[in-house]
């Protein structure tokens, strides 16, 4: 059985999502972390070597990274259709989503929650106006990332955009903002947050 290890509200309850989505057995094993006001501290349970959340245990492997654990999961369990599968000719969009999710989007907006300067030619990432652009023209082709489909990429995406939506970072737009209830409307997304603790 998929063991998580999570800690609320954090960046491991859209794995509760994904898991609800999958619809397969899984347990929830809650571990302390360290938040951003100083409170909680490193939780010994945690088998993250930075002692961070989200991790899944299943058997003897131990995956962390939000892509890695949406990747593992979604081709473990195909049967749910939340990722592309080797051959499918979205299978080449779902990478680069799930890559360009942890690899630019979150440093665009953590650079930019941070006021740290993106350095064109320095930086590997993009300021968020550009994430942005990008993400607005892929919406416009379809309700969800990969077109037609929803996937796990949306959980990570659709979910950071919730967080952010109205603020300084990420003003409301109209297409935003159905994206994002499109994937928080969810069924399994109220059901993974009456489990979040
Ligand atoms: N790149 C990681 C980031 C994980 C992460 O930073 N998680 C936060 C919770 S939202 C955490 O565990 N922080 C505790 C700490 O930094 O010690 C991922 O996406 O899985």
């Amino acid at each position: 059985m998929i063991m998580l290890y999570h800690a609320p509200r954090s960046r491991s309850s859209r794995f509760i999502f994904l898991l609800e989505e999958l619809g397969i057995p899984y347990e929830i094993h809650r571990v302390d972390i360290r938040r951003g006001d100083g409170s909680g501290s490193r939780d010994a349970d945690d088998p993250h070597p930075h002692g961070k959340v989200p991790v899944i245990r299943d058997g003897e492997t131990v995956v962390f990274e939000s892509t890695a654990i949406a990747l593992y999961l979604t081709d473990k369990f195909p049967a749910a259709g939340l990722g592309p599968q080797i051959g499918d000719a979205r299978r080449g969009a779902y990478l680069t989503w799930l890559a360009y999710y942890t690899g630019v989007m979150e440093p665009a907006f953590m650079s930019a929650f941070m006021k740290w300067e993106v350095r064109r030619g320095t930086a590997a990432w993009v300021k968020t106006d550009e994430v942005m652009e990008f993400v607005g023209a892929t919406l416009a082709k379809g309700p969800y990332l990969l077109g037609e489909k929803f996937s796990a990429a949306d959980i990570l995406v659709g979910t950071t955009f919730k967080l952010f939506l109205g603020s300084p970072l990420l003003p409301k737009t109209e297409l935003l903002e159905a994206y994002v209830n499109r994937v928080v409307e969810r069924p399994a997304y109220a059901r993974a947050a009456a489990k979040d603790g």
